[in-house]
């Protein structure tokens, strides 16, 4: 009896933190994020409906087997291994086909209004934007110098280069398309802003796309998500969402870096 009052409540206790968290996700500030919610909480009530279903069976069994007398040996019927296999099949087959299905939007749209280039490196991380002339400038690797204000290495020969603004945060605009070139400079980083539901592992000696479209202003959270060294833990930035005419008129008064 015991046993089986211990299981209910537990199923109870486990299942009620499901539908009642005391912390949750923070919200999600892009389509893709929403999909990626919606895509959770359908994975999760069914785990969550298969959970309390299974629990409650056993303790009925729990119950009903002290009472009965114990009957070694006995084998499931084999018409029901078939169906609980073919349900379960069903089930994760469902949750993979509209999973992939939000997936294959995410990497499918990359034009971006503003591009912007993400440089990842131990510990820091930097971005740049390719200012007025809306070119980036060249870079090598000898000019990189964070204490000079270069982390980039831009070639100090390239006049495309002048103008690049290169900053510690990301600035972006609320409404519009950006599209993020990741870079790493030593070993694996990963770009990760748990708002937009996305971490992108940024390789060295690749360029990486990432789209991003938030709609509302905001300020979040830049950390990298893949053990990179020491100072990993400090390895942050902030995501700055403005409204356009703001992000503009930051844009417009930046001093170039060199
Ligand atoms: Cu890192």
């Amino acid at each position: 009896m015991l046993p089986a009052l211990i299981l209910f409540l537990l199923t109870l206790i486990v299942s009620g933190l499901f539908f009642f968290p005391p912390v949750w996700f923070p919200h999600s500030i892009t389509a893709d994020a929403i999909a990626f919610d919606r895509q959770f909480g359908r994975t999760l009530a069914v785990c969550a409906f298969v959970f309390v279903v299974l629990q409650l069976l056993l303790a009925v069994t729990i119950l009903r087997g002290r009472r009965a007398a114990p009957h070694v040996g006995g084998k499931p019927h084999g018409w029901m291994e078939f169906v609980w296999t073919l349900a379960t099949a069903a089930v994760f087959l469902t949750l993979a086909f509209t999973g992939s299905r939000s997936w294959a939007k995410v990497p499918q749209r990359v034009k971006g209004e503003e591009t912007i280039e993400v440089y990842a490196h131990q510990f820091a991380w930097n971005f740049r934007y390719p200012g007025p002339d809306n070119k980036f400038g060249v870079t090598v690797p000898k000019f990189i110098s964070d204490a000079a204000g270069n982390p980039f290495g831009i070639d100090p020969a390239d006049k495309a280069g002048v103008d690049d603004i290169v900053t510690a945060s990301l600035r972006i605009p609320a409404g519009r398309d950006v599209l993020l070139l990741l870079h790493a400079r030593d070993v694996i980083h990963d770009f990760f802003v748990r708002e937009l539901r996305t971490k992108q592992d940024i390789v060295p000696g690749m360029e990486i796309p990432l789209e991003i479209h938030v709609d509302q202003p905001g300020q979040y959270e830049i950390a990298c998500a893949e053990l990179c060294g020491l100072g990993h833990s400090q390895m942050r930035s902030l995501l700055i969402v403005l409204p356009p005419a703001e992000y503009d008129e930051w844009k417009r008064t930046q001093e170039p870096q060199r």
